[in-house]
């Protein structure tokens, strides 16, 4: 029997089956594999072999077609930490204010996207609390390289019915800095879920850890989201300098156009990169973004 795993804690997968969820350990020959990544998380597509009523051992885990990862921590690139499997969206939330916009966390989860070759879409949540003008100004560089992107609240409802229609059939996991909103979304698209929202403290403005642990909630339409783990976890992803150019989208015209063929577009002479945010081209925004992250700051 083929099943997704929704849930995965110490050994143990929850596994949507159409017998039900079915609460699995792994088969002691995959477990003797030895692996470049986890063997199992959630996403995964799964053989199921049922044991007795509501448990069973996943036998065998399908290919996977696309992977959100980060480089395990401290190893410098040598295991992947893979996060979710077979995603197909990748919904990137920000708060307009409370906490304040910041385009540096935006752009670093649109880096890890783009060199996961996932599809993102990026949410702006907290309408309510800016003026419209605010919403487009502030979303305007990432519309302009061909973002999709939606200005929501959960307070009054707007835009809610539009990231709602992206979910059906897919994969989506929805991420972002803890405090934007993504419980209080996901409990907007689906009041079952009852996921736990958390106030902001107000103190540092920085929003507390609530959602502790990643699961895929199936929607019942086909689709599936998971709300990740926010900042902590995946802004630590390490991407090498000479990659973080492909990270960006809208340099890929003038990718080969600079002077030298190894130029990290910082102070090199005859840098198109630079050229093209001389003259507007590519936003300034993004640029000093991408040289945060070359000089590998938060
Ligand atoms: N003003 C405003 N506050 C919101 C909105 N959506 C969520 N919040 C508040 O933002 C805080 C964090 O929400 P939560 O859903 O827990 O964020 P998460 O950490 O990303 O899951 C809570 O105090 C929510 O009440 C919104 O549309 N407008
Ligand atoms: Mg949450
Ligand atoms: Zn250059």
């Amino acid at each position: 029997m083929v099943g997704r795993i929704l849930r995965a804690m110490s050994g143990f997968y929850w596994v949507e089956t159409a017998d039900g969820v079915i609460e699995c350990k792994l088969r002691g020959r995959l477990k003797r594999v030895e692996q470049q990544s986890e063997i199992a998380v959630i996403g995964d597509l799964v053989d199921v072999e049922i044991l007795s009523p509501g448990h069973g051992a996943i036998a065998a885990v399908h290919e996977r077609t696309t992977r959100l990862s980060r480089v395990a921590v401290g190893s410098r690139g040598h295991k992947e930490d893979l996060i979710v499997a077979n995603v197909d969206l990748v919904i990137v939330m920000v708060a307009l204010a409370n906490p304040e916009f910041h385009p540096r966390m935006l752009d670093r989860y649109l880096l890890i996207c783009q060199h996961n070759n996932l599809e993102a879409r990026i949410v702006a949540s907290k309408a309510d609390l800016v003026s419209a003008a605010f919403a487009e100004q502030t979303l305007a560089p990432y519309t302009r390289i061909g973002y999709i992107t939606q200005t929501i609240s959960t307070y009054t409802g707007q835009g809610i019915a539009e990231v709602q229609s992206w979910l059906p059939s897919r994969v989506s996991v929805v991420t972002g800095k803890s405090g934007v909103g993504k419980s209080s979304l996901l409990n907007a698209i689906n009041p079952d879920l009852a996921l736990s929202v958390k106030a902001v403290s107000t103190t540092l403005n920085k929003g507390r850890h609530t959602t502790t642990m990643a699961q895929l909630i199936p929607l019942g339409n086909g689709g599936y989201v998971a709300d990740t783990p926010g900042i902590r976890e995946i802004a630590m992803w390490n991407i090498p300098s000479a990659e973080l150019e492909y990270g960006f989208r809208e340099f890929e015209p003038f990718l080969g156009n600079c002077r030298f063929g190894n130029c990290v577009h910082q102070n090199e002479p005859d840098c198109a990169i630079r050229s093209a945010v001389a003259d507007g081209t590519i936003s300034q925004v993004r640029y000093d973004s991408y040289i945060r992250l070359l000089m590998g700051e938060e």
